[in-house]
């Protein structure tokens, strides 16, 4: 096997070159090769220093992930780094690229820095349920103090190059083509003022400004039921109290024990996956035909959010409505979007304006639309609507261009067919607020062809988005699985429970939200809608559950009415209960003739999971979702499920499906209809199988 790390003299100074594509992971055989490096560095007697650099557009992504789960196997980075450190040559790094976790980590034990200003730099182990392990929680509090440390790694969100520099993690930045000669220039200087200083011998770093208590239940707050970020606390503690040697051995033993849960085999899987849904077996080796010009039609929330995501990602965009007044509103809305960007300091002011003068273009005739390469609808969800949208950008679009539908529930093929190009029909279903969520359901009906999905996964990546590939049925892949499990807690209210309880045991899972704040933040208008829609399909066996049409009636209709399940007091995001809903409930079961009993949480916990899970294997046997991988994504991106648990496919391997198939023929005693059991399910529990083993029959192993 050829070297993955090179050594090559320029002058008088060593360039060493990690080059392990694609993104210079440090596996084992990098970490004994970059050692070796540092040995034929310190024994060269034509080197006085050296600099280390990424091949490629990366510096180093960090420690292979894959490696994860697996045997520790020496040498370890931690001491390569101090070795490394300990160097009587200096050492510099020239980050030309990405420089994460232990990327990070061995540019910090590095005596000089100078990076790229675009380049991201961070520690983003916590997001993996682990730590930095290679000396990153020991070296970073005495680089830049200990607050600025903790902000880094408990969080895990990289910082920009001139950010950077502020912080004094860079000595300078400099860029591309003079990266490298500012580094050899910075690593010379560096040899001629005698021997380099170690940043892990600095004096000990201070303790930070209101105490680790107070970021302890800051981290509590961000991430409930998370420990990686918890014990990353604890290690830079150590830092403030501990010298470099017994600092970096309790790291170490922090983060071996993070790689022991099963939060960490979560998040690894959860990050796996996210990759994983972008490979498609029918599209790959296709190179999408290039797309500058998007075409929204419809400038409501969606639109409006889609626009703005696709502006924010430099597009040009056209954005019809039906009259001016319409027009002059989304163009307002997307100015909105924009401004919160700036806020945020994603965005300058200048940047905003120069986009809404030179990229977004409002109308109110389909002809704007003849240029745009990619035309997304995202009108009202109706048949008949969506079907004369189709016509007209039919007839407007130009030969090749992609027709995209942001429909949640409504059959694709059938708008694909009123048109005369249903190869280039595609659903591409945002959620909302469609700039910030990161999921995009690429919904690939019968006739889209492989070129145009190709493209609808490349507009994903150019957005930021996780795109994940589903099959056409009423709510694809999410909302197809939500509706089922929103129907056992509609059960379960009926049966007794009160919806504020199941609320209280959904978030106690890690849920970011329960089903009836979900309800109340969509609207509850939304759901009654479904329920109307789907009324004339119900099973004759299918209990009915339509105490929220009560709410509805009310007009009740969630945070928009400032009242739903919950009371939104003025400027109140998080509501108090509705005193008036219990009665009306209480109501709607006595009428039914149902005698309420007592779920405990675990209950209404396991009840509300096995739903979940029984449906989604019917969305994988369907052929709606290609493999589990891809559910568990979905979920994680669009529907607030705990990332450290790794989404419900992953969440019921955990369990052991086995345990998750007794709960589900246990509750069929009492519904035999609604809990029927997937095939899947049982097929693979007879086997002996998991979700797992099918994401790796899929593609290839998913390192969880
Ligand atoms: C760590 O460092 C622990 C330390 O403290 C040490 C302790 C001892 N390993 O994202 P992309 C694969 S923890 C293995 O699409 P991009 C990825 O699966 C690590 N594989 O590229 C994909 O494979 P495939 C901390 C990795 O250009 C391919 O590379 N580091 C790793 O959009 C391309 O990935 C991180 O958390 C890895 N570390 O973005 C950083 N990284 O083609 C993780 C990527 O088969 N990485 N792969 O699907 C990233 O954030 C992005 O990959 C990066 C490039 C920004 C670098």
């Amino acid at each position: 096997m050829s070297a993955l790390v090179t050594y090559q003299l320029r002058g008088s100074i060593a360039v060493v070159t990690i080059d392990n594509p694609p993104v210079n992971a440090i596996s084992q055989k990098v970490r004994a090769e970059l050692d070796a490096a540092v040995t034929r560095l310190s024994e060269d007697t034509n080197a006085v220093a050296a600099v280390i650099t990424g091949a490629g557009k990366v510096f180093i992504g960090g420690a292979d992930i894959s490696e994860f789960g697996k045997p520790p196997q020496a040498p370890f980075l931690t001491e390569v780094l101090t070795r490394l450190e300990d160097c009587p040559k200096p050492i510099v790094a020239a980050i030309n690229g990405a420089a994460l976790g232990g990327g990070l980590e061995v540019a910090l034990a590095t005596h000089g820095r100078v990076a790229v200003s675009s380049v991201s730099l961070g520690l983003p182990e916590v997001t993996l349920g682990v730590l930095p392990g290679a000396g990153g929680t020991q070296r970073l509090p005495r680089l830049i103090g200990t607050d600025a440390a903790l902000d880094i790694i408990t969080t895990g969100k990289p910082v920009k190059g001139d950010t950077a520099l502020a912080l004094g993690l860079m000595d300078e930045v400099s860029e591309q083509p003079d990266l490298l000669d500012a580094a050899l220039r910075l690593a010379e200087k560096i040899a001629q003022a005698g021997a380099p200083q170690a940043t892990g011998l600095r004096a000990l770093p201070a303790q930070p400004a209101n105490g680790f208590d107070s970021i302890r239940s800051k981290v509590k707050a961000s991430a409930p039921g998370q420990v990686s970020a918890l014990k990353a606390i604890d290690a830079v503690e150590a830092a403030t109290k501990l010298g470099r040697t017994e600092g970096l051995a309790e790291e170490r033993r922090l983060f071996l024990e993070l790689m022991e849960t099963p939060q960490r085999a979560a998040l690894i899987h959860a990050f796996f996956s996210e990759r994983k849904a972008a490979h498609q077996p029918d599209v790959a080796g296709l190179m999408p035909e290039p797309f500058t010009e998007i075409g929204v039609v419809g400038g409501g929330t969606m639109g409006a959010g889609i626009a703005t995501a696709a502006l924010s990602a430099g597009l040009t965009v056209t954005l019809i409505e039906r009259d001016q007044a319409a027009a002059d509103k989304a163009f307002e809305t997307i100015s909105g979007n924009l401004a919160g960007a700036v806020k945020r300091g994603k965005l300058s002011e200048e940047a905003r304006q120069s986009i809404l003068a030179e990229k977004l273009t409002t109308s109110t005739s389909y002809d704007a639309l003849s240029t745009s390469d990619i035309l997304i609808e995202a009108v009202f969800e109706s048949m008949d609507v969506k079907k004369q949208v189709f016509a007209q950008l039919d007839a407007v679009a130009k030969p090749g261009a992609t027709l995209a539908t942001n429909t949640s529930y409504l059959d694709i093929n059938e708008i694909a067919a009123s048109t005369t190009r249903p190869q280039g029909v595609i659903g591409l279903h945002f959620f909302s607020p469609a700039h910030v969520m990161r999921l995009l359901e690429v919904v690939v009906a019968e006739k889209t062809s492989p070129a145009h999905t190709a493209r609808a996964f490349a507009l994903a990546k150019r957005l930021g988005k996780i795109g994940v590939r589903a099959g056409v049925c009423d709510g694809f892949i999410g909302n197809r699985i939500l509706s089922h499990y929103k129907t056992a807690t509609d059960h379960m209210v009926m049966d007794g429970a009160s919806p504020y309880d199941i609320d209280a045991a959904v978030t106690a899972l890690g849920f970011a939200m329960g089903p009836f704040q979900v309800s109340d933040l969509a609207g509850i208008d939304i759901g009654h809608a479904a329920r109307q829609r789907r009324k004339p399909f119900r099973h004759a066996l299918e209990r009915s559950a339509d105490y929220a049409d009560r709410l509805f009636e009310n007009g009740w209709l969630g945070r928009k009415t400032g009242r739903g399940f919950y009371i939104y007091d003025t400027n109140s995001q998080k509501g108090r209960i509705n005193p008036d809903v219990l009665p009306l409930i209480e109501a709607e079961r006595k009428a039914a003739g149902i005698k309420p009993r007592h779920f405990s949480m675990e209950e209404i916990q396991r009840r509300y999971m096995a739903a979940m899970i029984n449906e989604a294997a019917r969305v994988l046997t369907d052929g709606i979702a290609q493999r589990p991988s891809d559910i568990d994504v979905v979920f994680l991106s669009g529907y607030g499920f705990p990332r450290w648990r790794g989404g419900p496919m992953h969440f019921a391997d955990s369990q052991g499906l086995a345990k998750v198939l007794d709960d589900i023929r246990s509750f069929a005693s009492d519904d035999a209809h609604f809990w029927s059991v997937a095939p899947l399910l049982e097929e693979l529990v007879a086997n002996g199988q998991t979700f797992n083993d099918l994401n790796k029959a899929s593609t290839k192993d998913t390192n969880s």
